[in-house]
């Protein structure tokens, strides 16, 4: 009789453990999709979201170990799933981690932000079918639910005072990680034109363009780079903050959209690169986006995007187009294209 009442705690515990869990797995792949698109500072950045998520996976941890050992000894053919599972999950929150503490190197070919999406998402998928095989039923005694809705709440405010812990210590140290930006971004080579990382966002490669040979498709017609240089230019500074993690504040040069195309009662604007990589832009932005030139008073490098990429303010550096050959405005909404760049 005892023996049956702590058969059915245990279930119990080990039902609000799995259920958190299935809650945070989504929650912190959101969080961190948001935290990564997100250009501009909000009441509360959904970095935090993510940072206290990840804790709350941690502090579960330990209940969750006790129910992967009993899974463990009874082995099943879907196994492996819950194996990759549990090693991608570790990898991501070590990865994660990493990258709070400063670490800004590689891991072999991929950097430390590809293996920590990277294997998020594919945990993601994981996870569903790791549940398919151990479904955890919702309508059980109230009790259960209680204790669930208790242990959410005490988990949650370990969370939150763990990450506030963890932020305040790294502060004080002046710990490389201290100085993120709100997106959890560090610092890389600030106003100096030729110290921050050239980067694709997937497959690019730098493209080789020759000044002589460069038009620019703009609303129906052309530009060449003599006619953009004779335009009005303005100097100003603006972060890039590239989703890889780092961003870099420099002194940008060029030409403000509006000066370059009239949009009438068209609804986007549409940028595309010479290499086919394009970003749908909406109209009211047209007064913050710029056609730029220079970086730190130097013509762009081809790194960069010579002879001209888009510097858009507050938008993350998928937006800033490299190596763009066309501008045009359109009557389809800019929200009509994929969330993030597919090549
Ligand atoms: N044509 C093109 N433009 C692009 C990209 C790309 O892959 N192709 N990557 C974007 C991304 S993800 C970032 S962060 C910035 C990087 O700019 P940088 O290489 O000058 O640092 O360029 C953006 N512009
Ligand atoms: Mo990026």
């Amino acid at each position: 009789m005892i023996s049956e009442t702590k058969k059915r705690r245990t279930s119990a515990r080990s039902r609000s453990t799995n259920l958190l869990l299935l809650a945070l797995l989504p929650l912190a792949v959101f969080t961190g999709l948001v935290a990564n698109t997100a250009g501009t500072r909000w009441g509360i950045h959904p970095s935090v979201f993510h940072g206290i998520a990840a804790f709350a996976v941690l502090i579960l941890s330990p209940w969750k170990q006790v129910i992967v050992r009993r899974g463990l000894g009874r082995r099943r053919k879907t196994s492996w799933i819950s194996i990759t599972l549990l090693v991608l999950v570790i990898s991501t929150l070590t990865t994660g981690i990493m990258h709070a503490f400063g670490y800004q190197g590689r891991i072999g070919p991929l950097t430390l932000m590809q293996v920590h999406v990277g294997g998020a998402l594919i945990a993601l998928v994981l996870a569903y079918f790791h549940y398919r095989s151990h479904p955890v039923r919702f309508t059980r005694p109230v009790d259960a639910n209680r204790r669930s809705f208790l242990k959410a709440a005490g988990v949650s405010v370990g969370a939150a005072l763990t990450w506030i812990g963890l932020e305040g210590t790294l502060d004080a140290l002046g710990a490389s990680g201290g100085e993120r930006r709100f997106t959890g971004s560090h610092e890389r080579g600030s106003f100096d034109p030729r110290g921050f990382p050239v980067t694709s966002w997937l497959d690019d490669r730098v493209q080789t363009i020759d000044a002589d040979d460069w038009v620019l498709g703009i609303g129906g017609s052309t530009m060449s780079l003599a006619d953009i240089d004779a335009l009005p230019h303005e100097e100003f500074a603006a972060v890039l903050d590239c989703t890889s993690a780092w961003y870099t504040s420099q002194l940008w040069t060029g030409v403000r959209l509006d000066r370059l195309i009239d949009p009438g009662s068209d609804r986007a604007i549409v940028v595309r690169s010479q290499t086919g990589y394009s970003r749908r832009f909406p109209v009211s932005d047209i007064e913050s986006l710029w056609l730029v030139t220079h970086v730190g008073g130097e013509p762009l490098s081809a790194g960069h995007g010579f002879p001209a990429r888009i510097v858009a303010p507050g938008r993350r550096g998928f937006w800033w187009v490299k190596w763009v050959t066309e501008i045009d405005t359109s009557p389809v909404p800019w929200w009509i294209q994929l969330p993030f760049p597919a090549t």
